[in-house]
């Protein structure tokens, strides 16, 4: 694929391929993603993945979009953060279609930025944290109908729950018997669907992130101060309690999403509280008190979803998301379910500071 690059996308994007260096950045499991270096700049190069995104023109205009709603505000001083914007095509276009050979896009490369993929202590997580809360903020007045639902009920966890009984009735890869018991746990956990319900009834919809794991926000590396939130793909309409909850189920483990050592694998309780109180405070001016209450949902549901896709795709033979090993689905999964656990231990400790 680099030697694809070298000689086709980059000279479209306008870099003298001679002098350009091309490698392999983060770990996202849909999107292939390329740093891209010439002498004079350097840019992230992706090819979008368009099983998952099926229409990709609409993701980069979305994304594009956001990017210009938040430099409008960083104008004025109302976003604090760096934006990170996309490198149009030498013909002025948002992306590349290329047809078998992908859809390329590209966006800038932010100097100085550094991405974590573990929070390591409190402070990180309040960091992280109030970024995010602060690009939510600065999303709370965009146009609602400005944004196109690129994977329409990419969230909705009642979906999740049927994906996964239709893989588990069909078990064409003969893979339920390794997980017949974390399918049946997700498949109990009936009481959440019911509170969510009660939930999203009164709930305000708002523009979201929808993708908050802690490598979505870029650290300055000289002081590890926070500098700019990446990964606008799924910006779509949502709840908060989903970008607040994929945040903290991500934030709060101190072991990798795909470790099965399940013993180490827990919520750490002063994560949630550094991540909520951050988060809340900067977004002081827009959270509503129902809102702020249904944020422990929103970790549970997201603990859970993740979960419950990660288990589908298992028993759907790795369709979906990236995979090292066959087996790396199912420690995902194991993963996302031991934390949700974790969360459901903790309860009754935890949920007065969502009150
Ligand atoms: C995927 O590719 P990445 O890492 O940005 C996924 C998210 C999951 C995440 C779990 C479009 O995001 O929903 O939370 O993996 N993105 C999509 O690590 O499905
Ligand atoms: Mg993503």
């Amino acid at each position: 694929m680099i030697e694809y690059i070298r000689q086709v996308v980059l000279p479209q994007f306008g870099i003298n391929a001679a002098n350009a260096s091309i490698s392999r950045l983060g770990n996202g499991h849909i999107n292939h993603t390329f740093l891209v270096a010439d002498p004079t700049r350097k840019m992230v190069l992706q090819r979008i993945n368009t099983s998952v995104f099926t229409q990709p023109e609409v993701v980069v205009n979305n994304a594009a979009k956001v990017s210009q709603h938040l430099l409008a505000k960083q104008k004025v001083n109302q976003y604090l953060l760096q934006v990170v914007s996309p490198v149009l095509t030498e013909s002025g276009e948002l992306g590349l279609n290329l047809g078998e050979q992908g859809f390329w896009r590209a966006i800038d490369y932010l100097d100085n930025s550094h991405t974590v993929e573990v929070v390591t202590q409190a402070h990180q997580a309040e960091v992280a944290a109030y970024a995010f809360g602060h690009f939510a903020s600065a999303l709370s007045d965009m146009p609602e109908d400005s944004i196109v639902d690129v994977i329409p009920n990419f969230l909705n966890l009642p979906q999740r729950f049927s994906q996964l009984t239709l893989a588990m009735s069909g078990d064409a890869h003969n893979r339920l018997s390794s997980c017949q018991q974390w399918a049946d746990f997700v498949l109990s956990q009936t009481d959440v669907l019911h509170l969510l319900a009660d939930f999203e009834a009164k709930l305000p919809k708002r523009i979201c992130h929808n993708d908050t794991k802690i490598n979505n926000m870029l650290f300055d590396k000289r002081d590890m101060s926070s500098m700019a939130i990446i990964d606008l793909d799924t910006c779509m309409l949502g709840y908060l309690m989903y970008d607040f909850g994929d945040m903290v189920r991500a934030f709060c483990s101190p072991e990798p999403e795909d470790s099965i050592n399940l013993t180490h694998v827990y919520a750490r309780p002063e994560i949630i509280v550094s991540a909520t109180n951050a988060y809340v405070n900067a977004l002081s001016s827009v959270i509503t008190p129902l809102e702020k209450q249904s944020l422990w949902l929103g970790i549970k549901v997201m603990a859970l979803m993740l979960g419950t896709r990660f288990l589908t795709d298992y028993l759907n033979g790795d369709v979906y998301f990236t995979i090292e090993h066959s087996q790396h689905n199912l420690h995902r999964a194991m993963n996302q379910l031991t934390i949700y656990q974790s969360l459901l231990k903790q309860e009754s400790q935890l949920l007065p500071l969502f009150s």
